[in-house]
């Protein structure tokens, strides 16, 4: 039976919906392979935003629709609009250009929300680096096509898209990945170490729905602090910084963290003396 998403919110370039604690998110320009302008992008940025801040939701699903009303085929997002690239990045209808994909790729890592790249094509340039970001990524056994081709139209994603990569695939491989530029199949890429698990693509949004749904029996606070403690190294100061910040609101929830508040608001000296000092 068809997964009944709830539209949460009506997109030009995208499609945003909701069941059950979960989110979908999804690139829909199928006829480009999913590749996004800027304003695919800042539609993307807005659901994320919106998704993070959501107390229901738990899980976010990142897909491509398709598949294309061209040619039948399937893409995930196949990266950057090469019809919007200019010398600056990539140019919006206000004229303005950018590289806004990074702020995406950065949300994406630094919500408190597991993300899932759900790939049921082409996942290819910017469009690779996007699933090397997510938290998992599953496959389509039939369709999924994995491959970097930022070097062929001279540009390089030098920062997740590459490095991160490298931590999930090694340092050779991640090379060969973008200097060969070649298609990897959803089993390559899975054995490679950069796809979590592949389905048959009929049955591929229903298991990630059930891996959303097994994620969100977990503790919701345990979760973030993984997530953010796996990425904490890689992720230097800001890394920290994101992981304390999780910390920070942990402690505010304590008698202390209370005690300190009032003592300021009541103009008094606090009184931690109070509280036990556990080893
Ligand atoms: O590297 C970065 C960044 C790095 C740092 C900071 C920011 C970054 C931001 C972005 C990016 C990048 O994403 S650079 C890499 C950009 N993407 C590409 O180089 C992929 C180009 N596409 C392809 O290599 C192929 O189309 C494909 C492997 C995805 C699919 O091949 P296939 O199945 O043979 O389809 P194809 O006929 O090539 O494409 C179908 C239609 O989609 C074509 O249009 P049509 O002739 O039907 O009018 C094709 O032109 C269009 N299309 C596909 N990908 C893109 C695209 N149009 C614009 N931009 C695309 N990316």
């Amino acid at each position: 039976m068809a997964l009944e998403w709830q539209t949460i919110k009506e997109y030009e370039d995208i499609t945003y919906k909701y069941l059950n604690g979960v989110a979908r998110i999804a690139f829909n320009r199928p006829e480009l392979r999913n590749a996004f302008r800027p304003e695919t992008i800042d539609e993307m940025l807005e659901a994320f935003t919106h998704a993070h801040e959501s107390s229901e939701i738990g899980v976010i699903l990142l897909t491509g629709e398709g598949p294309s009303p061209k040619d039948g085929k399937y893409a995930f997002c196949s990266g950057g609009d090469q019809n919007a690239r200019s010398a600056r990045g990539y140019k919006g209808m206000n004229g303005v250009s950018r590289f806004n994909v990074l702020d995406l790729q950065r949300l994406i890592r630094f919500m408190n929300k597991i993300v899932i790249a759900v790939v049921p094509g082409w996942a290819v340039g910017g469009g690779h680096s996007l699933h090397v970001v997510c938290d998992m990524t599953l496959a389509s056994k039939e369709h999924a096509i994995f491959k970097q081709t930022d070097l062929d139209v001279a540009s390089f994603d030098g920062g997740y898209g590459s490095a991160y990569l490298a931590r999930q695939v090694g340092q050779k491989r991640a090379r060969e990945i973008f200097l060969l530029g070649r298609n990897y199949s959803a089993q390559e890429a899975y054995e490679m170490g950069m796809v979590n698990a592949v389905y048959p693509h009929d049955e591929l949004e229903q298991e990630a729905y059930n891996w959303g749904q097994e994620i969100l029996q977990k503790s919701p606070t345990a979760i973030k602090m993984i997530k953010f403690s796996f990425n904490l190294i890689d992720d230097g100061l800001v890394g920290q910084q994101v992981f304390a910040g999780e910390a920070t609101r942990l402690a505010y929830q304590s008698e202390e963290a209370e005690e300190g508040r009032n003592a300021f608001l009541e103009k008094r000296k606090p009184d931690f003396g109070k509280f036990p000092k556990f080893p």
